[in-house]
Parts: structure tokens; C-alpha cells; sequence
């Protein structure tokens, strides 16, 4: 390994597209990959990003990349979290310091970003479907390449993959799945699936008996049709010893595997093969995630994604401030300790929701289903007509899967199903995929739920005891990333359907949604300074609103101004507007929040700037729109 006088590596500096790695010997790459791994830990360090993943996936991307013809040939990555080496290799590594930036670069894969990056990913379980549709459309059109889908043993466990896979086995198409394992999800993988998988790893042999089997018995005289069944029956008997039950071949798939997914040359002979078959070939690859980073390695599930850190130490730069997450997580503890009918699921997010706690102290109450959120929301409906409380803990933008469930299996039937959003709003780095902005409009549309957004976090546990000792129906509780603010008036005691009003004022009403109300005090006190007199209204409840209040509040001020960080298409600010509108007060109104596009990656308060919902962009919007010229 060789770093040049500015800093760069060696071989990493001449590697500017995919074409570049096929001049490589196989000892140049494995120095490459070493390079690679050095690169990706400097910068990730600085930006903070999914690391672990990215590391274990260096010599797998390396292999495919040198195998396949990309941009002609078309690389799916599931989830995309783990593009970051495909990213440095196809021309985007000197924006590597932008990562996740506003307008820099994606940590996702983006098809406006590069032709290099086939499809947008970010929610898990994608990838092969859409290699499948796009390996049809291919043949549709008569057209010859590659498609090939990277999926991980987590996004496996996901409903739809195991759709598609169903598909796809028995599909007369050329695909090739690669299945990158290593037996973690964020935190390790759970379910029969995966133990499936490592009853698998253990047995590598398998691959290295079957070809030599194979190649014995292309090597027998082809001698009759009763020869060749009782060969194919010995075939089947020797690999059932092997593998107990092949389940990628029972589907239809010709299975390659598992192979060390850190041995470049082994893995370009495998897929150098397996890009040659007629059909649905699906490789398994075995690799360690966090590969080369002891940190990482020990601990994949911290370095999952990660805000930046000190490379020596591994510790992460930023304050551990306490944040909605884990004050949830301490909350529905103690709600725990006290009704044993309280339940907790997640999907594969058990840390990043703040749930580790529960599990240590409830174990038979805790369920991590994997990243399937559409069967955990229908195991609570399940839970919930059996008598059990629970509570079903996902982010925002994972809930979107679950909207039939949320509407058929629990809305309609009314049952006590607690539903704590987390990262609702904007989340900033992770970008479109991520962003917790549609929950709002789609939740009003499920019967009987009801939706309540606190504005700091012991609103949040004013609400979790609400929902999980007075009220019986769907309920959701929605809040932000990272920490709240506090200010005076949020200890009032909560009463079902009824906001509070913050601030008395006469010339405009102000509401925030949740988390914006601590901008919307702002905002006012900015407004205030130029003479314009602010009413702040907290209204915690978006389903039902206090009608009461924001009326009483309008019928004063004549201007009302709601401000959200969702889409404003059937959201809050929507709802609030359209009853202030039926009670023809002759108000005029103003709604501040995101477009119905999606919402780039930049940190939140440049978004928040960029769209305008930041107190200087309030203040400039209500001023603009009613109070030009004044103060
Ligand atoms: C629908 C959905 N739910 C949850 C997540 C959050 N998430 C991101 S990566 C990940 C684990 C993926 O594991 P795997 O596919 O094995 O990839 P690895 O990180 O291990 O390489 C999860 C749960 C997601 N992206 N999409």
C-alpha cells in the first residue's frame, strides 16, 4: 500500500471507473481493498455514515464490479446503505468530505446522482423485485446484460424479498442474486430464516463437494436416460447430506455458496460462472460485518450508522444527550412494571427505537419480528384482541410498509394498538428515503386512530401514559430524532383532544406541529421584536384537534398560521385549515411545510432553512404575507 504525496492511496487514486479494476492482478486488489478500507474509515469518521456494513461488502464490490460491466450491466443494492465502496469506484470518491450533506452526496444510491447507481434503495427487502422487473423489461425489449440484485441476510428476512424470491425462482429470466451474509441485521439477524442461513455457514464444504461432484459427473459417459435419473438421484441424496434442506434450490434458484466474501479471486470465479447460467442464480456470499475495524467488528450494531468518530478510540464525537428514543424507551419501562399487559415490538430497530432496555427486563414481552413491519403491526392487532397492551415501536418512514395493516388489521377493527413513531419529521443525513413526513397525512386517513405529537420529551411521556392507561383504540404517538427542548406550559396536565395555549397575542396565530412548536416560539419572539403580536398554540393533539381553542384563537386574531415538518398535502396544517374554513370566520391562513417531493439529505436545520419552516423563515413568511412594509 502506497499513499501519494496529497494524501491519496496508491491504487485507489487510479481506480476512476469499474473498467480500471479489470487491469488489476488479484494482489494489486487485495492491496486496494486495504487502501479502501483506510479511505472509507478517514472519511466516514469525519461525516459519519453506515460503517460497519461498508466495510464488510469492500472485496464483494470489488469482485463484482470487476466481473460485471456496470453501467451497462445493473447493480441493486438492498437498503444502498452499503454503497459506499461502489460509490468511491465509480468516479465519486473525491465527494466523499459532502457525504450526506446538503447537495453533496447520497448515502443511498440515487440514479440522478450516477448511471452507476440502477435503482433508488433506503427501505430494506427491494432489491429483488426490482432486479426482477428489471430483468423482464430487459428481455421485453430483446436487450442482453446482467442484472444483478445485492441483498443481506436482514433484508432477506423482509416479506418482500421472500415474494420476489418466490417469483423469481420459477421466472424463465436471467437474474443473479448475491446474498451478502453476515448474520447481522443492525444487531444480529433473528428468526428461522436466519438460523436457516447459519446452519449454512458452517457447512462451506457443501460448494466445494458439489463442484467437484458436479464435474464427476460431466465426466461419466452420458449413457441412457435410467443412468442419468439414478445419477440426478444420487446428486440430490449427497447434497441433502450436505445442506438438509435447500431451500434456494427448491424454489428454482441455482444456488453458488457460501463463499468467503473476503477472497476476491475465489468470488470472481464463482460469479464469472454464475453470470454465464440461464436463470435465477443466487450466490451466497459469507463476509464479517465491520471487516478490518476492531471496533466495528466488535461491535457492528454501534457502528451500523454512526455519527462521527475518533478512529484510535472508536468513540463517537457528539454529546450522548438524552433524545426522544431513549426517553421512550425509560417511560414504557416503568408502564411496564406496573400492567403486565404491556408489550413491546420492533422490527430490527431494537437500539435505534430505545427499546434494549425493555428487552433486558421484559425478555417474554419483547418481540423483535425482523425488518418485517407489516407483520409487526398485524402480531399487535393479534396481541391486542387477545387482551395483551402493545405498543409497536417503528420510525416513521418504515411504518409507510405497514399502511394496509395499520387500516384493515387494526384501524377498522378499533383496537388498543399504541403505535410510537420515532424519527417522525425531518431526519436530515439519510435523506428522501428517510424522512418521517408522510405519517401524518396517511394516519389520517385510518378509522378510529387517534394522533398526538408532543412538543418536548415529557410531553412525550405525558402521552405514553395516556395511551397506554385511558384510552382504548388505535393511537399514535409520533416524535422526532434526537432531543427536545422544554419550555413553560408543556407540564400542564394532558387532556384528551386539547391543546394549550402558549402565548396570548392579537394581530396572528401561530401553531407548530410536535417538534416545531419550539421554532414557533421562536419565530413569535423574533415577530414580536418588529412590533407583530404572536398567539402560540400548542396542540399536541393532531387527531382530534382542539377545535375550541384554534377557533377562539382565530376568531381574535384573523390570521392563522400552521407550521409542519411534513408534507403540508393532507397534513396538519390541512386539517386545522379546513375547519377553520367551514366556520366561516373570515380568516385568511397560511401553511408552512415540505412540498410533496422528496425531501433531500442535509442536516435538519438546513432543511428546516431550506423549505422555510425555520424561525427566520416564519417570521419572513408571515411578515411577507400580511404585514409587508410594518415594522
Ligand atoms: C423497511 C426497512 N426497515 C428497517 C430498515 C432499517 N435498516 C437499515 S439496514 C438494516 C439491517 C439490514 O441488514 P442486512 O440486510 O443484513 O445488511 P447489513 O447491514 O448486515 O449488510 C435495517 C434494519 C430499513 N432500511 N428498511
Amino acid at each position: 500500500m502506497k499513499k501519494n504525496i496529497d494524501g491519496t492511496y496508491g491504487y485507489l487514486s487510479k481506480v476512476n471507473d469499474p473498467t480500471d479494476l479489470k487491469k488489476l492482478s488479484f494482489a494489486e486488489l487485495g492491496i486496494l481493498a486495504e487502501e479502501i478500507r483506510l479511505f472509507l474509515l478517514d472519511s466516514v469518521s469525519k461525516t459519519g455514515g453506515h460503517i460497519a456494513s461498508n466495510l464488510g461488502v469492500v472485496e464483494l464490490t470489488l469482485a463484482l464490479h470487476r466481473v460485471l460491466n456496470a453501467p451497462m450491466d445493473k447493480i441493486i443494492w438492498d437498503v444502498g446503505h452499503q454503497t459506499y465502496i461502489h460509490k468511491m469506484i465509480t468516479g465519486r470518491k473525491s465527494l466523499f468530505g459532502t457525504l450526506r450533506k446538503l447537495n453533496g452526496i447520497a448515502g443511498f444510491p440515487k440514479t440522478q446522482e450516477s448511471p452507476y447507481d440502477a435503482f433508488n434503495t433506503g427501505h430494506s427487502s427491494t432489491s429483488v423485485s426490482a432486479a426482477l422487473g428489471m430483468a423482464r423489461a430487459r428481455d421485453l425489449k430483446g436487450e442482453d446484460y446482467t442484472i444483478a440484485a445485492v441483498i443481506g441476510d436482514g433484508a432477506l428476512s423482509g416479506g418482500m424479498a421472500l415474494e420476489a424470491l418466490n417469483d423469481a425462482g420459477m421466472a424463465r429470466t436471467n437474474l443473479l442474486i448475491i446474498l451478502n451474509d453476515n448474520g447481522m441485521s443492525i444487531a444480529p439477524n433473528v428468526g428461522g430464516l436466519s438460523r436457516y442461513l447459519s446452519k449454512i455457514r458452517v457447512r462451506p464444504f457443501y460448494y466445494k463437494t458439489r463442484e467437484s461432484m458436479q464435474a464427476f459427473l460431466d465426466s461419466l459417459p452420458n449413457s441412457g436416460k435410467r443412468l442419468r435419473s439414478f445419477l440426478h438421484k444420487i446428486k440430490s441424496a449427497i447434497k441433502s447430506m450436505f445442506v438438509p434442506a435447500m431451500f434456494f434450490e427448491d424454489l428454482g434458484f441455482r444456488y453458488f455458496g457460501p463463499i468467503d466474501g473476503h477472497n476476491i479471486r475465489e468470488m470472481v470465479r464463482v460469479l464469472e460462472q454464475a453470470k454465464t447460467m440461464k436463470g435465477p442464480v443466487l450466490v451466497h456470499v459469507t463476509t464479517i460485518k465491520g471487516k478490518g475495524y476492531k471496533y466495528a467488528e466488535e461491535q457492528p450494531a454501534m457502528y451500523h450508522g454512526i455519527a462521527p468518530f475518533e478512529i484510535e478510540t472508536g468513540q463517537v464525537k457528539s454529546s450522548g444527550s438524552e433524545n426522544y428514543s431513549s426517553v421512550f424507551g425509560e417511560k414504557l419501562c416503568e408502564l411496564a412494571r406496573e400492567d403486565e399487559r404491556i408489550v413491546a415490538i420492533t422490527a430490527a430497530m431494537t437500539d435505534g427505537t430505545g427499546l434494549t432496555g425493555f428487552r433486558e427486563l421484559f425478555k417474554k414481552r419483547f418481540f423483535d419480528v425482523g425488518i418485517a413491519e407489516q407483520h409487526a403491526v398485524t402480531l399487535a392487532a393479534g396481541l391486542a384482541m387477545g387482551g395483551i397492551k402493545p405498543v409497536v415501536a417503528i420510525y416513521s418512514t418504515f411504518l409507510q410498509r405497514a399502511y394496509d395493516q395499520i387500516l384493515h388489521d387494526v384501524g377498522l377493527q378499533n383496537l388498543h394498538v399504541v403505535f410510537a413513531i420515532d424519527r417522525a419529521g425531518v431526519v436530515g443525513d439519510d435523506g428522501e428515503t428517510h424522512q418521517g413526513i408522510y405519517d401524518v397525512s396517511f394516519l389520517y386517513t385510518i378509522p378510529n386512530m387517534k394522533i398526538l405529537s408532543p412538543a418536548t420529551p415529557n410531553e412525550l411521556k405525558s402521552m405514553l401514559d395516556y395511551a397506554l392507561k385511558k384510552h382504548h383504540g388505535p393511537i399514535t404517538v409520533r416524535y422526532p430524532k434526537g432531543s427536545g427542548c422544554e419550555f413553560p406550559g408543556s407540564e400542564e396536565p394532558l387532556v384528551f383532544g386539547k391543546g394549550v395555549l402558549l402565548k396570548e397575542g392579537s394581530d396572528v396565530t401561530l401553531i407548530g406541529a410536535g417538534s416545531m412548536v419550539c421554532i414557533v416560539l421562536e419565530a413569535a419572539r423574533l415577530l414580536e421584536a418588529e412590533g407583530i403580536s404572536c398567539e402560540v398554540i400548542n396542540p399536541r393533539f393532531l387527531r382530534p384537534v382542539d377545535d375550541d381553542l384554534i377557533q377562539k384563537s382565530v376568531k381574535k386574531t384573523k390570521k392563522l398560521v400552521v407550521v409542519e415538518d411534513v408534507i403540508k398535502n393532507g397534513g396538519f396544517g390541512s386539517y386545522v385549515t379546513e375547519l377553520v374554513c367551514k366556520s366561516r370566520t373570515g380568516s385568511e391562513y397560511l401553511i408552512l411545510g415540505l412540498p410533496d417531493k422528496g425531501i433531500e439529505h442535509g442536516s435538519r436545520d438546513l432543511i428546516y432553512k431550506k423549505y422555510g419552516i425555520d424561525s427566520e423563515g416564519i417570521k419572513t413568511s408571515v411578515k411577507s404575507e400580511w404585514f409587508d412594509g410594518q415594522g
